[in-house]
């Protein structure tokens, strides 16, 4: 797999459900459902047997990695947190989940939003912070009023507010909406938001976990991230590892897009292969059209082709291959799909999503854009793949976040990968499927 041993090849292992356990079965409005299932359970352990400290170690010990896109590892980023004196702490949760093709924060916050608020109060525990954040996509309004009527029931019942549970403890939760920029949910351009300022990202270092918040200490997770904290707090580190494999401990949300006949959300242990992912999941491609390419990990990362679908898809393994697990999205296309245009649109979006701080960012999204939108439409030459790739390999190296840096993967990726493709409609100055159109949106 390249990455290690797997601990749970066996799917049919995974019967219970982890991160989506209650969704669709509870009343998400309902903190008693909730509890019925178990809730708020893990809060009351951490709270009343175990220290910060052990609550960091355990979640190091399960190797949980970051559910965002990163896959940073959790604990570490706590730990980092957890020593620091300051005045104030903060926790964040990152709910602006604007990756093209990622829905997945949004099944949990709305279909068991106490789950995230629980894993955030233990969260703020670990790390000593006083408040948590909940920054919402704004477009996502029923998660809105669902995280804000399970954080007025949370208060109501105790789990929020002074003294929890009697543990001496005290943390409150606000939620806050964003306002459709794709960048705030770079944790930095989140904090500013917050913050009441324009979302550009800060230069890192310094992290949030040292500085971020008002200049304060600030663990920022994603929402999949702290929906997995209750369960590892329950059952402990050591039956978490075993699932996924020894780079990526655990379970994941994979969402499946694309030219296939079902396109979903799948729970699954880290560990899942591509192929998989499509025939047992997607229910194979659409109509028989056969697979030609797929974007991994989000609109960010590198494209797969056929000789890549067994590939494990998890952090380690997926990188080694030029792709990445990212949000854990996988956009599948089929034959009738042409490269050039889907390069395209994507770049569409990184040029209108750019925050304009960085010149790197600023100018090499519109020249990347510029560039692909000639050879789509017939006037390309070849020396404009070899520009492509030299503009964004600078991005890569001097742009001051993870948007200007993203695409030398999905640029490098296809140029290799599907070369004569782009070769194609710079030789015949047409597209050879008859796909490319001036329009730059779809
Ligand atoms: C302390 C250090 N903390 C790293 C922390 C850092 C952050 C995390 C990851 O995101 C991803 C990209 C796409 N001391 C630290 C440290 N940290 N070194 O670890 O940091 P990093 O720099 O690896 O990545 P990042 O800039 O946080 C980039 C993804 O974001 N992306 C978009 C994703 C969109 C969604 C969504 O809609 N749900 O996920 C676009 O590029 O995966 O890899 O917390 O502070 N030495």
């Amino acid at each position: 797999s390249g990455s290690g041993g797997r601990v749970s090849r066996d799917l049919d292992v995974h019967r219970e459900l982890v991160l989506l356990h209650g969704v669709g079965e509870i009343d998400p409005e309902s903190i008693d459902d909730y509890l019925r299932i178990g809730g708020y359970e893990a809060l009351k352990k951490a709270l009343t047997a175990m220290t910060p400290e052990t609550v960091v170690e355990e979640v190091k010990e399960s190797g949980l990695r970051g559910r965002g896109g990163a896959g940073f590892p959790t604990g570490l980023k706590w730990s980092f947190t957890l020593p620091l004196k300051a005045r104030e702490k903060y926790v964040i949760c990152n709910a602006d989940e604007g990756e093209p093709g990622t829905f997945k924060d949004r099944y949990i916050m709305e279909g068991n939003p106490h789950r995230l608020i629980e894993g955030l109060i233990i969260a703020g525990y670990a790390v000593g912070a006083c408040t948590g954040y909940i920054y919402v996509r704004g477009e996502y309004a029923l998660s809105m009023h669902r995280l804000q009527k399970a954080v007025e029931a949370a208060r109501e019942k105790g789990f929020l507010g002074k003294n929890i549970l009697g543990s001496g403890f005290d943390f409150d939760i606000e939620v806050r909406a964003g306002a459709g920029a794709y960048v705030c949910g770079e944790e930095t351009a989140l904090i500013e938001s917050i913050e009441g300022l324009r979302g550009n990202p800060r230069v890192k270092p310094p992290f949030p976990g040292v500085r971020g918040l008002w200049q304060n200490p600030t663990v920022v997770n994603n929402v999949e991230t702290l929906a997995n904290i209750p369960a590892i707090i329950v059952r402990g580190p050591a039956w978490y590892r075993s699932f996924g494999t020894e780079d990526s401990p655990g379970v994941k949300l994979y969402q499946i897009c694309g030219h296939v006949n079902h396109p979903q959300i799948v729970e699954a242990p880290l560990g899942l292969t591509l192929r998989e992912l499509i025939e047992r999941y997607g229910g194979g491609m659409r109509d028989g059209v056969p697979f030609k390419m797929c974007q991994t990990g989000g609109a960010s990362f590198g494209f797969f082709t056929a000789e890549h679908l067994d590939t494990v898809m998890d952090y380690a393994s997926m990188q080694k291959k030029g792709g990445a697990l990212g949000s854990g999205t996988m956009l599948v296309m089929n034959e009738k799909t042409c490269v050039v245009d889907v390069v395209r649109n994507i770049l569409y979006f990184f040029q209108h999503e750019s925050c304009g701080f960085c010149a790197p960012c600023r100018r090499g999204t519109r020249v990347l854009y510029d560039t692909i939108t000639r050879i789509a439409l017939g006037d390309g030459r070849e020396s404009d793949l070899d520009l492509m790739i030299e503009v964004a390999h600078t991005m890569s190296a001097t742009a001051n976040c993870a948007l200007g840096m993203s695409p030398i993967f999905f640029v490098r990726t296809t140029i290799e990968r599907l070369r004569d493709e782009y070769l194609a409609h710079i030789t015949d100055r047409k597209c050879p499927l008859g796909v490319c159109r001036p329009e730059s949106r779809k």
